[in-house]
C-alpha cells in the first residue's frame, strides 16, 4: 500500500500525523499556495500535478494505491481532478471532508452561491466589511470600492490589491473566538463575508458574528461529483486499515 494525501487543511495535517504513527507508506501534497506551509511528518511534495493527466501519471509513477482527498471543500478543481485521475488509474479514492457549518436561529446569514453574488449582497452605502475568504477571490469586490474592507491573508500581499485602502491582517489561523471578537469590535466590523469551509479552524468568526449580531454573507460550497467521503481521521484509518488487513 502507498497513500497520497492531498492536503492543505488542518484535517489533512492530523491525518498525516496518524498515518505517520501507523507507519503507512505515504506522501503529503500541498498545492503551493502559501510561502511556508506547515511541516508534515511525511515526505512532502509542493505544487500542482499538471491537471488530471499529470495526477494520473504521478499515481502510476509513484505506485500510489490509495488517494485521500483531504483538501478543502472549496478546492473543487483539485477534488474533481482526483476523481477523474483515480477513475483513470483504478486507484482507490476517499475524501476526508468536514461537514458544513449549520445556521442556528441566532445566526444572521445571507447564503449565496458564489463570490459575485456575495458582492451583490453587500449594502450600497459604505460599511466596514471583513472579507475572510483568503486572497484568491478578492477582485470582484473591486466593483464596490465604497466599503472599508478588512482582508485576512496567510501571507503578506505580494501585489497591489484591487481594493484601495483595504487593510490586510496577515494570519494563518486557526483563530479563537476572543481574537475574532476583539478584532471585529476594534474595527467596528458591520458585515462579514465567509465561505462555508466547516471545521474548527475558521469557525470562530462565525461564532463571533453571532455574538455580535452581525450579518454574515455565507458562500455555499461548490457542487462536486459523487465520491466516497468521511468526516473523521479514524474513518480514513479504518478505510486504509481494512485494505491492509486484506493484505493489499
Ligand atoms: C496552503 C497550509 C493548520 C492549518 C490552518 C483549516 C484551518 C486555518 C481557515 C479566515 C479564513 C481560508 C484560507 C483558511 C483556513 C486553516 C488552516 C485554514 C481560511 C493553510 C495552508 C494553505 C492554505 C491555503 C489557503 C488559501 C485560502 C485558504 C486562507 C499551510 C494555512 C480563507 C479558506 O494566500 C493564499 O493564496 C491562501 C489561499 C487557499 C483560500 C483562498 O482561496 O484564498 N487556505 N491555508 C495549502 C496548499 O498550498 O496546499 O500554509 O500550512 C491551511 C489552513 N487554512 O495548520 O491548522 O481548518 O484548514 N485558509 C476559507 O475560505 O475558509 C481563512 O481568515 O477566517
Ligand atoms: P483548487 O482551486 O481546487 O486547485 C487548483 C489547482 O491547484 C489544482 O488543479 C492543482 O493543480 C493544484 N492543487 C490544489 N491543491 C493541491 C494539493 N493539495 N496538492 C497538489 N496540487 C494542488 O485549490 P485551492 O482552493 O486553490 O486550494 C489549494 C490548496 O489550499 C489545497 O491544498 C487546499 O486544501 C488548500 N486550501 C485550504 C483551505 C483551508 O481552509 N484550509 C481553503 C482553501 C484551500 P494541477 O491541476 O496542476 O494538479
Amino acid at each position: 500500500m502507498r497513500a497520497l494525501i492531498l492536503g492543505g487543511t488542518a484535517d489533512a495535517s492530523s491525518l498525516a500525523a496518524t498515518i505517520a504513527r501507523a507507519g503507512i507508506d505515504a506522501v503529503y501534497s500541498y498545492g503551493g499556495r502559501t510561502a511556508a506551509p506547515a511541516e508534515q511528518p511525511l515526505p512532502t511534495r509542493i505544487g500542482g500535478f499538471g491537471g488530471v493527466n499529470g495526477l494520473a501519471d504521478y499515481l502510476r509513477r509513484e505506485g500510489i494505491t490509495h488517494v485521500i482527498d483531504a483538501t478543502h471543500p472549496f478546492a473543487a478543481e483539485m477534488s474533481r481532478n482526483a476523481i477523474a485521475a483515480c477513475a483513470q488509474t483504478a486507484t482507490s479514492l476517499l475524501a476526508l471532508e468536514r461537514a458544513p457549518w449549520d445556521k442556528t436561529s441566532d445566526d444572521r446569514w445571507i447564503e449565496v452561491a458564489d463570490v459575485v453574488s456575495a458582492v451583490a449582497a453587500l449594502p450600497d452605502s459604505r460599511a466596514n466589511v471583513f472579507l475572510a475568504i483568503g486572497r484568491q477571490h478578492i477582485a470582484p469586490f473591486g466593483s464596490q470600492p465604497q466599503h472599508a474592507y478588512t482582508l485576512r491573508f496567510v501571507d503578506p500581499p505580494d501585489e497591489r490589491l484591487p481594493l484601495p485602502g483595504a487593510d490586510v491582517i496577515v494570519s494563518r489561523g486557526p483563530f479563537t473566538l476572543d481574537n475574532e471578537l476583539e478584532m471585529m469590535r476594534a474595527r467596528r466590523i458591520a458585515w462579514i463575508v465567509a465561505r462555508n469551509s466547516g471545521g474548527g479552524g475558521a469557525r470562530a468568526k462565525i461564532d463571533a458574528a453571532r455574538t455580535l449580531g452581525l450579518p454574515v454573507i455565507m458562500i455555499t460550497r461548490p457542487p462536486l461529483p459523487e465520491r466516497q467521503r468521511v468526516e473523521s481521521v479514524s474513518e480514513v484509518m479504518e478505510w486504509l486499515g481494512h485494505r491492509t488487513c486484506l493484505g493489499a
